[in-house]
């Protein structure tokens, strides 16, 4: 068995959040465990939908009002809303990942706050800019350095690094699967698996 838990990625676009955290959800599953991923692809495009998506469906003064995008104040409330999820998938009992920049730490010391201490466990994907640039797999900071995309995150808008993460990840020098075994290594030796 295990117990309920939120394991919070963060990190730069690119920085391979998303698939570690789904690595590490099949390697979960794989063991018997109930794990869910919240990221990016589920909740931008459904719970916290943006301006241009609501626009479609709801018209304009519903996605003004509604649509969450990329100012500091509505990455603060797609934290906040995250946070939220997350912490009800956790006393449903479950291994709740999410994987968000989160570039705050405000924002995700705010989540850590609300939850018993040791039921968040903050996991910095520390792959340095460059590299996420490289692999740019959207084409977004080449699209961010052209002026194209405004606020983007590690360009013209900022990144908080975590202060004293739970654990810190070099997934610019690590496949996902070793990065998910650290992952499951830190549950492990943590007692929550
Ligand atoms: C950062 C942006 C931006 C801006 C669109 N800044 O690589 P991706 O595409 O799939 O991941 C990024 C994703 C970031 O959404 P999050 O919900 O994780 O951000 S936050 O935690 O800060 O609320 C990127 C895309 O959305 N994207 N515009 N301006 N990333």
């Amino acid at each position: 068995g295990h117990r309920g838990c939120v394991i919070w990625f963060t990190g730069l676009s690119g920085s391979g959040k998303s698939t570690v955290a789904n690595t590490l959800d099949h390697l979960l599953t794989g063991h018997g465990f109930h794990s869910a991923v919240l990221d990016g692809d589920n909740v931008r495009h459904g719970l916290n939908a943006g301006p241009g998506m609501l626009r479609e469906t709801h018209g304009e003064d519903y996605a003004q009002r509604f649509g969450l995008g990329f100012t500091a104040i509505d990455r603060e409330e797609n934290i906040r809303r995250i946070g939220a999820v997350a912490e009800l998938y956790c006393q449903a009992g479950l291994i709740a990942l999410t994987a968000f920049i989160s570039p705050y730490r405000i924002d995700r010391d705010r989540v850590r706050a609300t939850m018993n201490p040791g039921d968040f466990i903050e996991v910095f994907v520390d792959t340095p800019l460059e590299i996420c640039e490289r692999r740019d797999p959207k084409g977004l900071y080449k699209k961010a350095r052209a002026g194209e995309i405004k606020n983007f995150t590690g360009i013209d808008d900022p990144y908080e690094a975590p202060v004293s993460p739970e654990l810190t990840l070099l997934a610019g020098e690590r496949s996902p699967e070793m990065l998910a075994q650290e992952v499951i290594d830190y549950l492990a030796a943590s007692r929550i698996i």
